[in-house]
């Protein structure tokens, strides 16, 4: 959803175990390579100004899954980053890793990480691999927590956390681009009213999204939604709900965290 945006200002080099769904087109190029294979991803960053890692599972899976791909998979990508001295990394993190949080509390970039599944584990993981990888060998990194990349908001919750396509390639633009980053953390989240986050760090480097949830929200609001009396406390949401074991009142008696 964001090479459109993103090929207008790179040469992309886009990347896939399988081929891709919409093939290359003009100011793209394609070349297959496997996470987890050291030499294909050494040769695929051979050059490189700058990666965007969307790459590994994308929601909750059993262990070994999220293992390979997010933890092991992330890994082997930083490495090969600096083995072949690529100067920068856009990482894609999740609200996943801070999903725990109540809706009813606004959390900023220095919210210590509430994760709400293994996938919320790997992407917290991800987030602190990449500060080592600034901090100790200089990679010039942002960890972009997303919300939900969609061309409208999907449901209720969404209205807080969604992140229009092009507002996510302007974010990510300024990761790979702008001479302050060395070890950014932010949200990917539109101009939304609902936010349930306080952006300050993305906008300090300059981000200023054009979307805004509030224009969908008449037609998300008509559509009937399921209750889910857990899910829907948290930022998180289903990803909560799925495996919650007991009730709510540990949680609120934490509720100055
Ligand atoms: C995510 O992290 C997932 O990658 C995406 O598929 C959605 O589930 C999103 O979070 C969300 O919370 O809506």
């Amino acid at each position: 959803m964001v090479r459109p945006y993103l090929r207008e200002a790179f040469a992309l080099r886009l990347t896939d175990r399988d081929a891709l769904r919409e093939p290359a087109v003009a100011g793209e190029t394609f070349v297959a390579a496997d996470l987890a294979d050291q030499a294909q991803m050494a040769a695929l960053l051979e050059g490189a100004a700058g990666v965007l890692h969307l790459g590994g599972q994308s929601v909750e899976a059993g262990w070994d899954t999220v293992n390979a791909a997010n933890i092991q998979g992330l890994y082997g990508l930083l490495e090969a980053c600096r083995t072949a001295k690529v100067p920068r990394v856009v990482f894609a993190s999740s609200n996943h890793a801070v999903g725990f949080y109540p809706r009813a509390r606004t959390i900023d970039q220095n919210a210590r990480v509430r994760p709400d599944s293994l996938y919320g584990v790997s992407k917290a993981f991800g987030e602190a691999l990449c500060a080592l990888y600034a901090d100790k060998f200089g990679l010039r990194v942002m960890a972009i927590r997303i919300g939900n990349i969609a061309p409208k908001p999907l449901d209720r919750r969404r209205l807080a956390i969604w992140q229009h396509p092009e507002d996510l390639a302007a974010l990510v633009t300024i990761g790979l681009t702008h001479p302050d980053v060395h070890n950014a953390l932010v949200y990917g989240v539109s101009d939304n009213a609902r936010s349930w986050w306080d952006n300050a760090a993305a906008e300090a480097l300059g981000y200023r999204p054009k979307h805004r949830a509030a224009d969908h929200e008449a037609a998300v609001l008509e559509a009937p939604e399921a209750e889910d009396p857990v899910g829907d406390v948290f930022q998180g949401g289903s990803f909560c709900s799925d495996g919650f074991i007991g009730d709510l009142s540990r949680t609120k008696a934490d509720a100055s965290r």
